[in-house]
């Protein structure tokens, strides 16, 4: 591995961001098709605001992506809704299956859906301040289930990796979506395993 410069971001827990900031990634619905279980909702969305930007992602600068490294960024989700579901990531298992993850609460209301390869599913209500542990082999995805930006900070090794196909493929079993004013945790009725 090679000796790269010690340095340090600033954290905006307010804005949720790193600064200085790295490679942003941007995620709009247009890149989530079939993701989300209301296909009319999504079209309509679509037909209506041509696109909508659903979260970003703020890496921490130039940081090598290999072993012994630690990679860390922040995530942004904005708030709404797809039909009944609330705005979220597209989720991932790493590419390496074996490397675990933190993320750290800062600002908002959402929650951590974690779920193996077996369908097995958990949740973490990522509230500010909470310091969660993904475990190895737990894929993760967040959702924005307030009416606030949601952030949180990640922190994974380097030599990670992801795998979004696995979710794009089998969906994610549990969905949260907004019944009767209430935030619920429901089965997704078109997981896949
Ligand atoms: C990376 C970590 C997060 C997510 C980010 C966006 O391992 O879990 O930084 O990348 O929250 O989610 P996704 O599922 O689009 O990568
Ligand atoms: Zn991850």
């Amino acid at each position: 591995m090679s000796l790269i410069e010690p340095f340090y971001t600033t954290l905006n827990h307010q804005e949720g961001r790193l600064q200085p900031t790295g490679q942003v990634i941007q995620r709009y619905l247009s890149q989530m098709k079939n993701m989300y279980l209301d296909e009319g909702a999504y079209n309509q969305i679509m037909a209506d605001e041509e696109d909508r930007l659903i979260y970003e992602v703020f890496n921490a600068p130039d940081i090598p992506q290999v072993a012994g490294q630690i990679l860390h960024c922040t995530t942004v989700i904005y708030p709404g809704r797809i039909g009944q579901e609330f705005h979220m990531t597209k989720g991932h298992f790493h590419a390496i299956r074996d490397r675990a993850e933190i993320y750290v609460g800062l600002n908002g209301e959402g929650y951590l859906l974690l779920m193996t390869d077996d369908g097995e599913a958990r949740e973490i209500v990522l509230a500010p301040g909470v310091v969660a542990y993904i475990p190895p082999y737990w894929a993760h995805r967040t959702v924005n289930t307030g009416d606030q930006p949601f952030s949180f900070l990640s922190a994974w090794p380097g030599d990670a990796g992801h795998d979004y196909g696995s979710i794009e493929t089998s969906g994610f079993a549990k969905l949260l979506i907004e019944q009767a004013g209430k935030v619920a945790i429901v089965d997704n009725p078109q997981y896949a395993r």
